[in-house]
């Protein structure tokens, strides 16, 4: 029986992640610097006090604060600055963050809840500022919001601030195709503060802010689940198309020899080593997945590209390429097909959408290629030709690019259709 064995270490698996995932949860602290996210935090582990209670700091700009009491982790970053540079900056190392904790299967670096810090004395909310939330946590998808009003001072002003909060979040979300998930909105005064010598604002909402963020705990894991499942997914997709891009290259290259086309065997090395690796970037390495290995090698070189590919490409009017061209085209385009295919087939099974022993592989595999076809003689058609009548190497780059558009347009279209 064929299973998906434990995959290496630095290839974590999304149900793995889940499974871990079941401690406490972690609140990303996002707002404009100076809003007051540090002081929220020493106030809120000051009023839980627990022996270990120090943040760690992840980078510069990144901290996670915890201690044994909260069942939630803080984690503190530098805001939002209005200076392009800088924010970018930030915003990469923000959105790198809440990824890394998929990548390397650290539940301490996953994105559970979101504190959305404004200043409650600044009476105004950029929509700018609340793309800035979508930006930094992009692949968490629906991850819940709480909006925190800190330096909430003046009464008047709390209720000026949730009625503007509300403004805007609105105008927000009917504006944008993916909305916030705005659960609340809280007003806070983290420390006591100083009006004049006589009078003084002391702490509040802490408490609201804390049991709202309890409450929200099954709820913010559950969405978590589905966001490291997509995530994971978008990781393990780019590294295969890594994989197979090089591998596509390194076609080329072989393919460029003169040959008579299309000589398969000369390309085996190169789309097995390829294929092991997809498979196993997805968890698969047993003997099952070397007969379809086989198979893809099989029906991928042999079938396909000897006859549809190149006939294909004859019947492209006005191309008139050298043959080792055409063979370094066709080498790259049916590695890239391969690869494809490969990479389509490993995430279902990885998905398990089907089971690796009990597939018709040739004829998936086939219907794939077919499904395919009219997109790579559409990228074959980017080859050009030089004054001398012959191509240009840079056009074949050109014909792999599109080659591997075509085939992730196809995908998408796939999963559309189901
Ligand atoms: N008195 C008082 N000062 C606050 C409060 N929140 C923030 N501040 C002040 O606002 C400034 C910026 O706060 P800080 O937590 O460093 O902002 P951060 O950049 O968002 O981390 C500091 O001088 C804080 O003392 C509060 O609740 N009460
Ligand atoms: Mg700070």
């Amino acid at each position: 029986m064929a299973v998906i064995k434990k995959p290496k270490k630095w290839i974590p698996q999304y149900e793995q992640i889940i499974a871990m995932n079941d401690d406490k949860i972690n609140v990303l602290i996002l707002g404009t610097s100076g809003c007051g996210k540090s002081t929220l935090i020493n106030a809120i582990l000051e009023a839980n006090k627990a022996p270990t209670g120090i943040g760690e700091a992840v980078t510069k700009e990144i901290a996670i604060y915890q201690n044994q009491v909260l069942p939630f982790r803080m984690i503190d970053t530098v805001g939002f600055e209005y200076g392009i540079f800088k924010q970018n900056r930030i915003k990469r190392d923000i959105a790198k963050f809440s990824m890394e904790g998929v990548r390397t299967s650290n539940v301490e670096k996953l994105i559970h809840m979101i504190w959305f810090c404004i200043d409650g004395t600044t009476k105004r909310i950029d929509q700018e500022v609340l793309g800035y939330i979508k930006s930094v946590t992009n692949s968490w998808k629906n991850v819940p919001v709480i909006v925190v009003f800190t330096k909430s001072y003046s009464r008047v002003e709390i209720s000026e601030n949730i009625n503007m909060a509300k403004a805007a979040i609105d105008k927000y979300n009917t504006n944008h195709r993916r909305p916030l998930n705005v659960k609340d909105i809280i007003p806070v005064v983290a420390m006591e503060y100083k009006i004049d010598n006589t009078v003084t604002v002391p702490p509040m909402g802490l408490d609201v802010l804390i049991n709202r963020t309890v409450e929200l705990v099954p709820e913010a894991r559950a969405i978590s689940k589905t966001a490291i499942k997509e995530i994971d997914l978008k990781i393990k997709n780019s590294m295969a198309n890594t994989l197979i891009a090089s591998a596509a290259t390194g076609a080329t290259v072989v393919g460029a020899i003169p040959l008579p086309i299309p000589d398969a065997t000369i390309l085996v090395p190169i789309q097995t080593s390829m294929l092991t690796g997809v498979a196993k970037i997805y968890g698969i390495q047993d003997d099952a997945s070397n007969e379809i290995i086989n198979t893809i090698l099989k029906v991928g070189t042999t079938t396909m590209a000897g006859r549809n590919l190149l006939n294909a490409i004859k019947a492209i009017p006005g191309i008139n390429v050298a043959a080792t061209v055409l063979n370094a085209a066709v080498a790259g385009a049916i590695t890239l097909g391969a690869g494809e295919v490969s990479n389509v087939l490993f995430q279902k099974v990885y998905n398990k959408e089907i089971e690796l022993t009990t597939v018709d592989w040739d004829a998936e595999i086939t219907n794939l290629f077919e499904d395919y076809l009219p997109g790579i003689v559409d990228a074959l058609k980017k080859l050009s030709i030089d004054s001398n009548g012959k191509v240009e190497l840079e056009s074949i780059g050109k014909v792999l690019a599109a080659l591997a558009k075509s085939f992730t347009k196809d995908n998408k279209n796939k999963q559309k259709k189901k």
